[in-house]
């Protein structure tokens, strides 16, 4: 590709992108808060809607629209969708696994009703894309601790997870039936420093890094050995947006793809925070969760998404303590006013 014909590329690739409009929903989430400013500095702030039920969230969004929408109010979201001329929709809003538990019927209702509200408007005004989070709390205690294949038994044990498989299987039936192009990653737990987790069973792998960084003692509520899936947030979103960019023939699954980073303990969260923190303390006082992750994999095979879409995660166990102990100050200061 010669220069002219790369600048042309790049010129109407741009083009391509300021004339979509993409909506945002649970943006004040964990992952939404900086998938949401990924997608900013993607297709430019006047392209982006972000919403979320929390209207005190807006102050995270200094780049793009803000408006407070209730998922579980399809005319709202039909209203927003058609009168903003939205093209694509990323749909994030949902109850994680720990609350989940705690609100059972309210998970299940709030996770499904919500994916078929935005898979029946994506259908209706032919919306050109469609991004919905699976995880792998879709797998069971009876699926493959280690390497867990993207096919294999899936009994998921939590409502979180129930509502992610059939999410799931709606996501594939749209696809097939109607066209629509929804995609979707089976995300491990996430990690990063530009938000707070709310209601997961991964919490654990961020409260850590705070807790490290007001050198206070860190109690565990999982066992000093429970591996789990994980990643790092800029491998998850960097994952989302490659996903999302790859030609509509490249995706092979219509349900979620698996998505492999870390496997880790934390143990080995504690252990890669030592040489930072050498007076560190961690102990383990395992609560209810520790049965959730009794019951999801250790480490996770992604080989359809290196081979769909070319899926290599960046970072390791280390680098990304060095990131997070470098950055999360910083971003504490800037969001609460005071060193951490
Ligand atoms: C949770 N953070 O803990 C989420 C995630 C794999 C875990 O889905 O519920």
């Amino acid at each position: 590709m010669n220069f002219s014909q790369g600048l042309y590329e790049v010129q109407e690739k741009k083009r391509w992108m300021n004339m979509e409009k993409l909506l945002v929903t649970g943006a004040g989430g964990q992952l939404g808060t900086e998938l949401t400013e990924a997608l900013v500095d993607l297709y430019g702030g006047e392209s982006v809607i972000a919403t979320d039920i929390n209207p005190d969230v807006e102050s995270l969004f200094e780049r793009c629209a803000f408006q407070p929408l209730d998922v579980m109010d399809s005319k709202a979201l039909n209203k927003i969708i058609k009168s903003k001329k939205v093209t694509q929709v990323y749909h994030l809003a949902a109850i994680l696994s720990a609350t989940g538990e705690k609100k059972p019927l309210l998970a299940w209702q709030l996770n499904m009703d919500s994916l078929l509200h935005i898979l029946e408007i994506a259908k209706a005004n032919k919306l050109n894309k469609i991004y919905w989070p699976s995880s792998i709390a879709v797998f069971g205690p009876n699926s493959p601790k280690k390497n867990t294949p993207q096919y294999c038994v899936k009994e998921p044990q939590t409502v979180y997870g129930i509502s992610k498989q059939a999410g799931e299987r709606w996501c594939e039936y749209y696809f097939n039936k109607y066209g629509v192009d929804v995609r979707s990653l089976r995300y491990p737990g996430l990690i990063g420093y530009q938000s707070l987790p709310g209601g997961g069973t991964t919490d654990y792998a961020v409260e850590i890094y705070h807790k490290a960084l007001k050198k206070e003692p860190f109690t565990c509520f999982l066992k000093a050995d429970t591996f789990l899936p994980m990643m790092y947030m800029p491998d998850a979103i960097r994952a989302t947006i490659e996903l999302m960019e790859a030609p509509r023939e490249k995706i092979s699954i219509r349900s979620s793809y698996n998505l492999a980073g870390l496997s880790i303990s934390p143990d080995q969260v504690y252990q890669s925070i030592l040489p930072h923190f050498p007076e560190f303390k961690i102990d383990y006082k395992p609560d209810f969760r520790q049965e959730i992750a009794n019951g999801w994999p250790q480490s996770i095979d992604d080989r359809y998404a290196q081979e769909d879409w070319g899926w290599v995660p960046a970072f390791d166990l280390e680098k990304m303590t060095a990131e997070m102990l470098t950055h999360l100050p910083h971003f504490l200061k800037k969001t609460q006013g005071s060193e951490s």
